[in-house]
């Protein structure tokens, strides 16, 4: 299998630390594709998107919450996914949780970095402002069940990158402060060898990105 992927995508890197929980790494050949290379990544996948992924027998599978169900079918240890119940809803709830507030911090720097800056709208910016800080208080009720010695399900993964991503790029937002158990939980999570491998990193030979326009705001009392 060929997984298309960057150094810093979240959506990437939940499927990458997918992939270590499962054992699957190893059977995964890592290309790292520049979405904007329409000749490779637009016949595979109509949007230009990464994660993408190539299976044994060359189907192109997108986006990352498929391509995580279908890695789920490919391992013998215990699911990650339940595939059904109330376990399955919740989990794939979560998911989509984390996956909008990676969506949320994505949209926000991109139009932080708006360039002219007057074509910059501070209106989109407090609205993803705002679902960036409902989301992480809505993971912070979650990561309450999330205990040290249960175990570790995909819901958990996709917060993981998710917070990855946030702290990656906006170390200063306060989030911590407000929400205390996501925070221990990150804590235990961060040391997990799926999470540290998979770290986000500028690709090589490129510079650092140029400093937010405007700094991300914790927008709730
Ligand atoms: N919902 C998608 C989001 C994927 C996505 O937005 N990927 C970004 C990279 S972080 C991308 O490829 N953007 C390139 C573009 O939109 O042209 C998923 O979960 O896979």
């Amino acid at each position: 299998m060929r997984l298309h992927s960057s150094y810093t995508s979240p959506y990437v890197r939940k499927v990458k630390i997918f992939l270590v929980e499962t054992g699957l790494f190893e059977g995964i050949e890592e290309m790292f594709t520049n979405p904007a290379d329409e000749a490779v990544l637009r016949p595979l996948n109509p949007l230009g998107k990464i994660p993408l992924l190539e299976t044994d027998d060359g189907t192109p599978l997108f986006d990352s919450p498929v391509i995580c169900a279908y890695l789920d079918t490919l391992h013998d240890r215990p699911r990650l996914i339940p595939a059904t119940g109330a376990d399955h809803w919740r989990i794939r709830r979560t998911e989509a949780l984390a996956d909008g507030l990676a969506d949320a911090a994505n949209l926000r720097r991109n139009e932080a970095l708006r360039d002219p800056r007057s074509l910059m709208s501070q209106d989109f910016i407090d609205r993803q402002d705002l679902a960036i800080s409902h989301a992480l208080l809505a993971l912070d009720l979650e990561a309450k069940g999330w205990t040290s010695d249960g175990p570790v399900l995909h819901d958990q993964i996709a917060t993981a990158a998710a917070l990855g991503y946030i702290v990656f790029r906006y170390e200063n937002l306060p989030w911590r402060l407000h929400c205390p158990a996501l925070s221990a939980w990150f804590e235990r999570f961060s040391r997990r060898p799926s999470f540290t491998d998979t770290s986000p990193r500028n690709p090589p030979g490129r510079p650092a990105p140029p400093p937010q326009a405007v700094a991300p705001n914790w927008v709730l009392a």
